[in-house]
């Protein structure tokens, strides 16, 4: 039994944001229909193609444990097909650009008629208001969200972060949306419009940069190194470079190796807790008592000097070995970890969240699975379905075509190529 056993989900979603969310949702049991253009499918399958003739990675890898169906929503019959598909799910889910699915014929009004249970989610770039029809990707979302005015150093350009907070953030956003509209289901017996604009989820990652906007109009941000420096604050939270900038002032540091390894790095963060095992391990045993560097208020005008001198440490050090003394003095360090390195880890591999999987065209394939553990709902990562792969078992199973009425829905081209 899986958390979301007997939920079906009309997957309408293409590209990274929708396709997140919809996969976290089959991961956890649900039965994902996407939905796709005859011959053409989702833009990604054919996108960044590193394996010709195979689906892409970029396809693959946010596709998992999913079916799918070609269907030409704009012919009458394709119409008649998604219409009984929304009679038969329980949420549709779809991140086309604005009003492409009212020009469909399938807005938020005629999915109500058609099936009052349905919970309808989308993602878009903005909500209401003057961007509302703007198509969005992942970069302009980071920068509307407020993520690149607070990412990068003060005296450089504004930075957009790999982590993809638009649009695998906004996905997440979504599937909690749609968890949450399940429950509430379970006692209205309606459906509900669940919308997550990706400006919204970028701004609710960055809350604490908003927080620091109000702190910054009372007086300066003492924790950020700039304070230190003397640089004058302007008007808005500026890029804090690699300050952790909370309360636990923290730096990237090299370690042994840095000249030629990019990614021979250290997080270390001087928590005030263990200040004093901080000065043993780095030899400034004297920091420990002077009043210049005892309390954490003190420390702050001194991160510059601070942050020098334990780097001066940590480039004795490889970045593990940083781990491996810091961790056992409760000292909070974290190494810079290369994509090389993490799809080598061995704990990410023993609890599934680095896989591999078989694909038929493409062979063998590392992906990330299920980053959330349940208890009582195990994840097995399967393969992204090939285009229309269960075209014919959807229209049989799901929607009970049989006979002369299959046969002319396949005539019809509707359904594209049927295998
Ligand atoms: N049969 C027939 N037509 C179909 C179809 C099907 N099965 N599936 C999609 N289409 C049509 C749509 O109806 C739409 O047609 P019209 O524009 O004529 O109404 C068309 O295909 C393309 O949809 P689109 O405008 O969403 O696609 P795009 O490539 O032009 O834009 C994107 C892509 C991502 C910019 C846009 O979808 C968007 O802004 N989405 C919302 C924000 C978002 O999710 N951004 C994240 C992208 S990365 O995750």
């Amino acid at each position: 039994m899986k958390a979301l056993e007997g939920i079906k989900i009309l997957d309408f979603t293409h590209v990274q944001s929708g396709p997140t969310c919809t996969q976290l949702l089959a991961w956890f049991g649900a039965d994902v229909i996407k939905v796709e253009r005859p011959g053409v499918g989702d833009a990604t399958r054919k996108q960044l193609v590193d394996v010709p003739g195979a689906d892409s990675l970029y396809f693959t890898m946010l596709n998992h444990n999913k079916r799918s169906i070609t269907i030409n929503t704009k012919s009458e019959v394709g119409k008649e097909i998604l219409t009984r598909l929304v009679k038969e799910c329980d949420v549709l889910v779809e991140n086309f650009a604005p009003s492409a699915l009212d020009r469909m014929g399938f807005g938020w009004e005629e999915i109500q008629k058609i099936n009052p249970r349905m919970i309808m989610a989308s993602v878009k770039g903005f909500g209401p208001g003057k961007y509302e029809d703007c198509k969005v990707y992942e970069n302009v979302a980071q920068c509307a969200g407020g993520s690149a005015s607070t990412t990068g150093f003060p005296d450089d350009v504004p930075l957009v972060t790999g982590a993809q907070i638009g649009d695998s953030g906004t996905g997440l956003h979504l599937a909690l949306g749609i968890c949450v509209a399940l429950i509430q289901r379970t006692t209205t017996g309606k459906g509900q419009r669940v919308l997550a604009p990706m400006q919204d989820g970028v701004l609710n990652l960055c809350r604490v940069k908003l927080r620091d906007q109000q702190r910054l109009e009372r007086g300066p941000l003492k924790e950020y190194s700039q304070y230190g420096r003397g640089e004058a604050f302007g008007i808005a939270t500026p890029r804090a470079g690699n300050d952790s900038g909370g309360g636990q002032p923290g730096r990237i540091l090299k370690c042994k190796g840095w000249e030629t390894d990019p990614n021979s790095y250290t997080y270390f963060i001087t928590q005030a807790a263990v200040w004093k095992s901080v000065c043993e391990v780095i030899g400034k045993p004297e920091w420990k008592d002077d009043p210049d560097f005892a309390t954490p208020e003190a420390r702050l005008p001194r991160l510059d000097l601070i942050f020098s001198t334990i780097e001066e440490w940590t480039k004795s050090k490889t970045k593990f070995e940083v781990m491996d003394i810091c961790n056992p003095l409760n000292i909070p360090v974290g190494p810079i970890l290369s994509m090389k390195e993490l799809a080598e880890d061995e704990s990410l591999r023993a609890t599934g969240t680095i896989v591999e999987v078989d694909h038929p065209e493409r062979g063998q394939y590392t992906t990330v699975g299920c980053p959330i553990k349940l208890s009582d709902s195990q994840v097995e990562v399967v393969r992204s379905p090939l285009l229309g792969e269960h075209t014919k078992e959807i229209l049989t199973t799901v929607l009970g075509y049989q006979g002369p009425e299959l046969d002319m829905v396949i005539r019809s081209g509707a359904v594209g190529e049927v295998h």
